[in-house]
């Protein structure tokens, strides 16, 4: 770590230069006493002379030493980089692996940082070894993206107790605070736009009875609870009727897996599909491509899709996805900010939300509101699509 090794050779330098005050005094006092010594032609004043200097010598010997190690230090072990662990939860999704490019952009050799990173296959287990194996490495900070949101205080305080700051990315921890700072997106309200939108996009439409059919992500990830939560928030309110909801992993396979069974336990029974990210969403197509269900604006089924990938938004371009709600995975320049924040001896906020956009084509844009907060759709044009992640 920079600033570790420039203390060390800071004050190894300032031992240097005292000592080399120190020698110029002492070599005074220790020539005098030998001019005396001479003077008076005794052993004893010639003895206290020659330890006096040998002394001098040994100490700016040791100096010189500490400084050569230091230098060393700097050149071999970290090269002065700033060395980060980085849990990752998987690879499961677009969103996943635009995130770990992300973190692999920012934390950079070029950028002065040393990143292990560590792809946890959505395996809890292997995630907690991961940060264990960090904390022997001695990496300086640790990030987690926590495959779920509980398990996490024996962990964090066994990082706390070695002194390595952890900072949670997108998904969150409930069962711990020592860490020092979250960045990610706010999963309750993505899942209380999806029903605020749905509500406005059915009364518009004249649709009075709504029969949805969830897909959920990987159970107990903070990004299925909260998208769950907050859309069966609005479903309770207006008394829709949520058919079912299984889990498909966030992955494209999950995805078709739970609609091949859905389209055969619930078939002419569900006029809305909502996949809590677009993998699924890709995934449920296929599953309703095969069983021959009309999905998209102007057919019987909505599909309504969370993250917003490139490849998402084409779909909605191309009229099979209603609406997609953006979950941001470019958090790693905010969380180098928070980093550089800790550098510097700064405290950064314990809380750093993810700005997100609602897409749809310009017929499924509706005025809706969450919580009383008016919210702005953005419209998917080509441009938009060449911009996203
Ligand atoms: O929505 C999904 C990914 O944690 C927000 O995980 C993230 C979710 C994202 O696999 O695509």
């Amino acid at each position: 770590m920079k600033k570790k090794l420039l203390g060390t050779l800071l004050s190894a330098a300032m031992v240097m230069s005292l000592l080399a005050g120190c020698g110029g005094a002492a070599a005074d006092t220790a020539a005098d006493t030998a001019t005396a010594a001479v003077e008076e032609a005794t052993d004893t004043a010639a003895d206290a002379a020659e330890d006096a200097a040998a002394e001098v010598v040994e100490d700016t010997e040791a100096a010189a030493d500490a400084v050569e190690e230091a230098a060393a230090d700097a050149g071999s072990s970290d090269g002065g980089l700033i060395s980060i662990g980085f849990a990752q939860v998987g690879h499961e999704s677009d969103w996943r692996t635009a995130s770990t490019k992300s973190c692999q952009d920012v934390f950079s050799e070029a950028n002065g940082y040393d990143l292990s990173f560590v792809d946890c296959d959505n395996d809890e287990a292997a995630q907690k070894e991961a940060v264990r194996s960090f904390i022997e490495q001695g990496v300086d900070y640790i990030i987690i993206d926590p495959i779920i949101a509980t398990g996490w205080d024996t962990v964090l305080t066994e990082c706390e107790d070695a002194g390595i700051p952890v900072i949670v990315i997108d998904r969150t921890i409930d069962d711990s605070d020592k860490y020092v700072s979250w960045v990610g997106s706010n999963f309750l309200t993505e899942g209380k736009a999806a029903g605020e939108w749905l509500k406005a996009y059915a009364e518009k439409q004249g649709i009075s009875e709504i029969n949805a059919l969830v897909i959920s992500g990987s159970t107990g990830a903070s990004a299925q609870i909260g998208r769950s939560d907050g859309f069966k928030e609005i479903a309770d309110r207006e008394g829709w009727t949520i058919l079912d909801e299984q889990t498909g992993d966030f992955t494209e396979a999950g995805g078709q897996e739970v609609m091949e069974s859905y389209c055969k336990s619930y078939e002419g029974k569900f006029n809305v599909v909502v996949c809590q990210n677009d993998n699924e969403a890709f995934g449920a197509m296929t599953a309703m491509d095969n069983a021959g269900v009309a999905y998209g604006p102007g057919n019987d089924v909505i599909l309504i899709s969370f993250d917003a990938c490139t490849a998402g938004l084409e779909d909605v371009k191309a009229g099979k996805i209603s609406a997609d709600f953006e979950c941001n995975p470019l958090a790693a320049p905010f969380v180098e900010q928070v980093i550089q924040q800790l550098q510097a001896g700064t405290t950064p906020d314990k809380e750093v939300y993810m700005e997100e956009h609602w897409y749809a084509l310009p017929d499924q844009i509706v005025d809706f509101s969450i919580d009383g907060a008016a919210q702005t759709m953005t419209e998917v044009t080509d441009d938009v699509i060449a911009a996203q992640y």
